[in-house]
């Protein structure tokens, strides 16, 4: 075998229905299987397969399309937003059943994440094949190790092919740690030619390292290179920082992007929605990838998460403010990441929260664009 018959042959070899993304052999195990049958209303692995594949069959008339990145392989003291994809589809599904059954929304399902791996390029190329073996059992070489193996690099793939079938879809990701933000920023990079989007970034952390320990594309530092992609001129656009050792002139000088700290916005709503508004309609007339990293969020309304910070900005202040982007100039995708409901002894608090982003990125997702001038 030479290629896949077609794209959605080659994403049904590197996706998991949704829920399955995480490799559990005992522990998690009902779980995992409970939360698929709940997903696609089915009894069995058959039928849950069966669901999947048909949601990918209509992958080429949707208008959102939602995928799970469960990959953590960040932060060095508290870990746990591997969980962030199944706990963020169960409680969005309680409070929208109707969520997979709509026409105009299709869950790919889950990137499957070998917990060890972050991106291709940092593996051997024997490590590379033995993974491709043990993922891609049923694919025959030269084929098989072409594929991609490693989380970020395997969305980078699914990415390009949902594009390629699908030119307008807008993509919902659910992570994961911040990294998952990388292949999404990268494949709207090639997809748009050029078309200047810009990045809106709640955040309580900047990312915005050029490299931590020698890795260049981590949850660390994804935003300095997001922002080297887009060129500058503050298209990444950060709101919420307060967990940094510099200061706000520091990496605005040195980085090209543009912040909003979590104490002015608090401080002053008003005047800073009107500033964050103004400033990405500017230079982002071509719309928004919303990456929302949840610990942007004060952590009274969002503890379930690896580094949950205090003093930060309200759920109802990011709620608004994605309203308001999906309005003018649009929102071309969106992401929520780094929720962990494992580090919190109450995450339904933070999941709460979460669903009223899902729902505001959603509905922004679903929105017509405002016509250009
Ligand atoms: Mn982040």
């Amino acid at each position: 075998m030479e290629r896949f018959a077609t794209v959605e042959e080659e994403l049904g070899q590197l996706l998991r229905p949704a829920g399955g993304g995480l490799y559990v052999v005992s522990t998690g195990l009902a779980e995992q299987q409970l939360l698929q049958q709940q997903l696609y209303g089915a009894a069995n692995p058959g039928e849950i397969d069966a669901a999947w594949r048909g949601a990918l069959a209509r992958l080429r008339s949707a208008k959102v399309v939602i995928l799970g990145i469960p990959s953590d392989v960040g932060a060095g003291f508290r870990r746990g937003a591997n969980g962030g994809p199944g706990a963020l589809r169960r409680a969005w599904l309680a409070s929208r059943p109707d969520l997979l059954s709509r026409g105009d929304v299709v869950d790919v399902g889950d990137v499957f994440c070998v917990p060890q791996l972050l991106a291709d390029d940092m593996l051997s190329a024997s490590q590379r094949d033995a993974t491709a073996a043990a993922l891609y059992p049923t694919v025959a070489e030269p084929l098989r190790s072409r594929l991609p193996v490693a989380p970020l690099t395997i969305a980078e793939r699914v990415l390009d092919l949902i594009f390629s079938i699908a030119p307008d879809v807008r993509p919902l990701i659910l992570g994961g740690d911040h990294s998952v933000a990388w292949p999404v920023t990268t494949a709207l990079h090639r997809h748009r030619h050029g078309d200047p989007f810009g990045i809106v970034q709640p955040d309580a952390h900047t990312d915005l390292l050029a490299e931590r320990l020698g890795i260049k594309i981590c949850f660390a530092t994804w935003s300095f290179h997001a922002s080297v992609l887009l060129g500058g001129e503050g298209r990444l656009t950060q709101v919420g920082i307060r967990a940094t050792r510099f200061p706000k002139e520091h990496w605005e000088k040195t980085t090209g992007v543009k912040q909003f700290w979590a104490q002015d916005v608090r401080d002053n709503p008003e005047r800073s929605m009107r500033e964050i508004l103004e400033h990405v309609r500017k230079v982002a007339p071509g719309g928004v990838y919303l990456s929302n990293d949840i610990d942007g969020t004060d952590a009274a309304f969002a503890d379930a998460c690896g580094t949950p910070e205090g003093e930060g900005v309200s759920p109802d202040f990011f709620v608004e403010m994605i309203e308001e982007l999906s309005k003018n100039p649009g929102l071309i995708a969106g992401d929520l990441v780094e929720v962990a409901p494992a580090l919190s002894a109450h995450p339904e608090r933070t999941l709460a929260t979460a669903v009223r982003y899902l729902d505001a990125t959603l509905d922004g997702l679903l929105r017509e664009f405002p016509k250009r001038p």
